[in-house]
């Protein structure tokens, strides 16, 4: 059975498989939190958060900005990577020694050897801030997994099947957990269900999720 504590948190150090290829490490990444949390103060710092606006128009509710050689935005014109911030005009900061250390030692426990990330989209979560249903697929090399740093507020995780349609599961995603998946995994739909207003005692209101990538 999962140890649950008080508050219904796993225990840090289980590893819940979601499928044969996605699994969540729990508070995997509790360690490094606070060095995490710097190195994200120091990226928004050169490249704020900013809501970044759909092809289609809708201005996307979680705020974001990213750390690497690529990073992912949306405008009208599309979804894509680019080495530029389009907000700033330079490029993104580098990414930080510990997102990198961190994602290569949860990909290669989850089985994926030689992870060579080059972009880390950054998301910022507040109370009511919900993903909808999604695939990443903007990548060029589906075969590299991603890396997912959940830091702050509690979200609930949706994770789905490879059709929009498909039931998906629901699983609680703490503050240190980090989540790697690849392989058959990699093209599943996934969102975030709508945040609840319940302050993490470091974060306060807020949920940030690092998603580390090979983009290129
Ligand atoms: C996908 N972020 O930035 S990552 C995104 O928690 C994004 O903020 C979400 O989707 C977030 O594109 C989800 C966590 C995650 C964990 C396991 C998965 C995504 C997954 C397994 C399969 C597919
Ligand atoms: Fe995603």
């Amino acid at each position: 059975m999962t140890t649950l504590d008080l508050f219904g948190s796993p225990a840090e150090g289980e590893r819940e498989w979601l499928g044969s290829q996605a699994v969540v490490l729990r508070g995997q990444a509790a360690p490094c939190a606070v060095e995490l949390l710097d190195a994200v103060e120091a990226i928004v710092a050169q490249s704020p958060f900013r809501q970044m606006v759909t092809p289609g128009g809708l201005t996307i509710a979680v705020a974001s900005t990213n750390c690497g050689a690529l990073g992912w935005t949306s405008d009208r014109r599309g979804y894509r990577y680019d080495g530029i911030d389009p907000l700033c005009g330079r490029p993104w900061p580098a990414m930080p020694g510990c997102f990198m250390h961190l994602a290569q030692q949860a990909a290669a426990d989850a089985g994926f050897l030689g992870f060579e990330p080059d972009a880390c989209l950054i998301n910022q979560y507040l109370p009511g801030t919900k993903l909808s249903l999604h695939q990443d697929k903007n990548e060029r090399d589906f075969n590299a997994p991603i890396v997912s740093v959940s830091l702050g507020m509690t979200a609930v995780f949706l994770f789905g099947g490879h059709d929009r349609g498909e039931r998906a599961f629901r699983i609680s995603l703490h503050h240190g957990d980090v989540a790697v998946w690849g392989g058959v995994d990699r093209l599943r739909y996934h969102g975030v269900m709508a945040l609840a207003d319940a302050p993490h005692a470091q974060l306060g209101n807020r949920r940030i999720n690092l998603t580390i990538r090979k983009a290129g």
